[in-house]
C-alpha cells in the first residue's frame, strides 16, 4: 500500500477521533449525551434481538463496554472512509463529515429522556460542532500528507522552499499527533465533567439511612452456598442503559399521576419522612435461565407502594400500575397486585444502605412476587395509574409477557457442576424461591447414569428461616453417596403445596421452568 494511502486513512481516522472527542467535551461541559452513548441506547432499544443476542454472546457479561466499543470503531472505520476519499474528492468528505455530525445530532436528541426539550436540543451541539472541527482537521491533515519529503539535493532540482523546511513525514506526524493528542484530551476531559456534574457515592453518604441494623437469623452457612441475604456487591445487575443514570436528589420527583384523583410530587425529603418499613424481598429476572445466577434476595427499605396510591386515590377501572425512570424505562403490573396486601415498596434503601447506583438510586419499585422487566423500575420518577390495555412497557413489545409472576425456582449451589466428591456422605445445597409464595419444602434426588429416576428417593433439605413469604430459603440435604456417575437434581414446593415443574422451558416469554441438575461423580 502507497505511503499516501496510509496517510489519507490515518488522517481520516484522525479526524473522526477529533470529531468524537469534542462531542465528548461538549457532552461533558453541557451535561448531554454524548453520540457514541447515545447510539449505544438506541441499539440496545431498538437493534434486533438477534443483534443483542450476537453482541452478548460474542463478549459475555461485557456486552456493555463491547458494544461501546463496537460504535466506536465502526464511526473510526467510517473515518477511514473519509480519509481515503478524502484527497481526489473532498467533496464527498465534507458530505461524510456533515452526516456524521447530523446522525450524531439525532441519536443525541433521540436518545435525552422525553421530559426535557432543551436537554434534547443542547445534544444536538456537540455532535455538529465535532463533525465541524473533524472537517477542518481532516483538510489540514490531508494538506500535511500531501507535502512531499524533501528529495536528496541533486544537481538542478530546484527544491521547493515549503519542503525544504519542513520534511514531508515529520509535518504529517506532527499534525497528526497534534489530532490524536486533542482527541485524546477533550475524550478524557468530557468523560470526567460528565461524571463529576453528579455525585452519586457523596449523596448516598450523605444519606442517614437507620433502619440498616436489622439483623437476619436462622442462615445456613456453607462454602459455596449463596449467602442468605446477597451483598449489594455481589447483587446482579439488569438494566438498558449504557451508562448508570446520575440521579441530583435535590431536583429529583417522584410524580403519582394518570387516572387518580389527587395526583401528587413527592421530593425526596418527603418521601423519607413517610412512614417506611423494611421487607425481605427476593428479586430475580425473567430472563434467568434454570440454574442461573440472575436472582437475588435482599432488605428493602422504602415506602409501601399502597400507601402512595390511597393517598393519590386510585380511580375505579385503572388497571395497571406504570413505573417509569428517569431514562424513560417502564415497567407495568396489575393494580391489584399493588394492593392486594403484598408488601411492594417504593425503596431507597438496599441492605441497610442508601440505593446504589446501578440499583436505583435514589428509589426504585421493588414489588413481591413478579419479575424485575414489570415491576422493579430503578431510578424511579413517575408512577402512572392507566388501563390495563392503554399501555405496554418497554419489555412487551420485544417480546415478553405482560403478566410477570416469578415461577418457582431452585438452584444447586454445592457441589459445582461437574465436580468429583468422594463416598459418604456429601452436603447438597442451593436456594429456592416462588415469588411471593414463599418456600415450603425443598427436595434433591441423586440418579445413577443411566438408570431411570423413578426408583430413586427424593431426599428432604434442610431449609433457612423464611424470613418472609416473599425471600428465598437456602437449603442443604444430606445425601449418602456411593461410587458412581450421578445426575443431582432439585425440586421446590411451594407455600401453596405446588410442586415446581420438571417441564422444561426456557426463560422466554414468561421465565424459565424445570429441575436444576447437576453431574457428580463419585469416587473414593
Ligand atoms: N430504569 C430501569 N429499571 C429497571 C431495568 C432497566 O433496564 N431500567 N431493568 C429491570 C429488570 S429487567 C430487572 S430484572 C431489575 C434488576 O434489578 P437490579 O439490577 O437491581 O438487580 O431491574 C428492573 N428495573
Ligand atoms: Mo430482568
Amino acid at each position: 500500500m502507497q505511503t499516501r494511502t496510509i496517510r489519507d486513512g490515518i488522517s481520516g481516522l484522525l479526524a473522526v477521533a477529533l470529531a468524537l472527542g469534542i462531542a465528548e467535551l461538549i457532552a461533558g461541559l453541557t451535561g448531554a449525551v454524548a453520540p457514541i452513548i447515545a447510539t449505544g441506547d438506541l441499539l440496545i432499544d431498538h437493534a434486533p434481538g438477534w443483534f443483542t443476542h450476537f453482541v452478548i454472546g460474542l463478549l459475555g457479561k461485557k456486552d456493555k463496554p463491547a458494544l461501546i466499543a463496537l460504535v466506536t470503531l465502526a464511526t473510526l472505520g467510517v473515518g477511514v472512509a473519509i480519509g481515503l476519499v478524502g484527497r481526489s474528492r473532498p467533496s464527498r468528505a465534507q458530505i461524510g463529515f456533515a452526516v456524521l455530525g447530523a446522525v450524531g445530532a439525532a441519536v443525541a436528541t433521540f436518545d435525552t429522556p422525553a421530559s426535557s426539550t432543551q436537554a434534547a436540543l443542547v445534544a444536538a451541539f456537540g455532535p455538529i460542532i465535532g463533525a465541524t472541527l473533524g472537517w477542518q482537521a481532516l483538510r489540514l491533515l490531508l494538506l500535511a500528507g500531501t507535502i512531499e519529503d524533501a528529495p536528496a539535493p541533486s544537481g538542478d532540482t530546484p527544491a521547493q522552499p515549503m519542503t525544504r523546511r519542513i520534511p514531508g513525514r515529520r509535518a504529517f506526524l506532527g499534525f497528526a499527533a497534534v489530532a490524536a493528542g486533542a482527541s485524546a484530551t477533550s475524550f478524557v476531559a468530557g468523560r470526567k465533567l460528565a461524571g463529576s456534574s453528579v455525585d452519586v457515592e457523596e449523596q448516598r453518604r450523605a444519606l442517614a439511612i437507620n433502619a440498616g441494623t436489622q439483623e437476619v437469623n436462622g442462615a445456613l452457612d456453607l462454602n459455596g452456598l449463596s449467602p442468605l441475604i446477597t451483598p449489594n456487591k455481589d447483587f446482579y445487575r439488569i438494566d438498558t442503559t449504557l451508562t448508570t443514570p446520575r440521579v441530583d436528589v435535590a431536583k429529583w420527583r417522584l410524580k403519582v399521576s394518570g387516572m387518580v384523583e389527587r395526583p401528587f410530587e413527592l421530593t425526596f425529603d418527603e418521601l423519607l419522612s413517610l412512614p417506611s418499613r423494611e421487607e425481605v424481598i427476593t428479586l430475580t429476572c425473567v430472563s434467568n435461565e434454570v440454574g442461573g445466577d440472575l436472582v437475588g434476595n435482599a432488605r428493602w427499605l422504602g415506602v409501601p407502594l399502597a400507601d402512595l396510591l390511597n393517598r393519590a386515590g386510585v380511580k375505579s377501572g385503572a388497571t395497571q400500575v406504570v413505573g417509569r425512570s428517569v431514562d424513560d424505562f417502564t415497567v407495568g403490573f396489575p393494580t391489584e397486585v399493588a394492593l392486594d396486601g403484598r408488601p411492594a415498596l417504593v425503596a431507597y434503601a438496599m441492605n441497610g444502605e442508601a440505593l446504589p447506583g446501578p440499583h436505583g438510586f435514589p428509589a426504585r419499585l421493588v414489588v413481591p412476587g413478579l419479575y424485575g422487566y414489570v415491576s422493579a423500575t430503578k431510578w424511579l420518577t413517575e408512577i402512572e395509574l392507566t388501563t390495563w390495555e392503554a399501555f405496554d412497557a418497554y419489555w412487551i413489545p420485544r417480546g415478553w409477557s405482560k403478566n410477570g409472576p416469578i415461577k418457582t425456582q431452585s438452584r444447586i449451589d454445592v457441589p459445582r457442576d461437574g465436580r468429583t466428591v468422594k463416598p459418604g456422605r456429601v452436603a447438597v445445597a442451593g436456594v429456592a424461591w416462588a415469588g411471593n409464595r414463599s418456600i415450603s419444602k425443598v427436595e434433591v434426588r441423586a440418579r445413577k447414569r443411566g438408570e431411570s429416576g423413578d426408583s430413586n428417593p427424593w431426599i428432604t433439605a434442610r431449609l433457612s428461616e423464611a424470613l418472609s413469604g416473599n425471600a428465598w430459603r437456602q437449603w442443604i440435604a444430606e445425601w449418602d453417596a456411593q461410587a458412581g456417575d450421578y445426575l443431582i437434581e432439585v425440586r421446590a414446593t411451594d407455600g401453596k403445596g405446588d410442586v415446581q415443574t420438571d417441564k422444561y422451558h426456557r426463560s422466554d416469554p414468561d421465565g424459565a421452568t424445570g429441575w436444576h441438575q447437576i453431574d457428580v461423580r463419585v469416587r473414593a
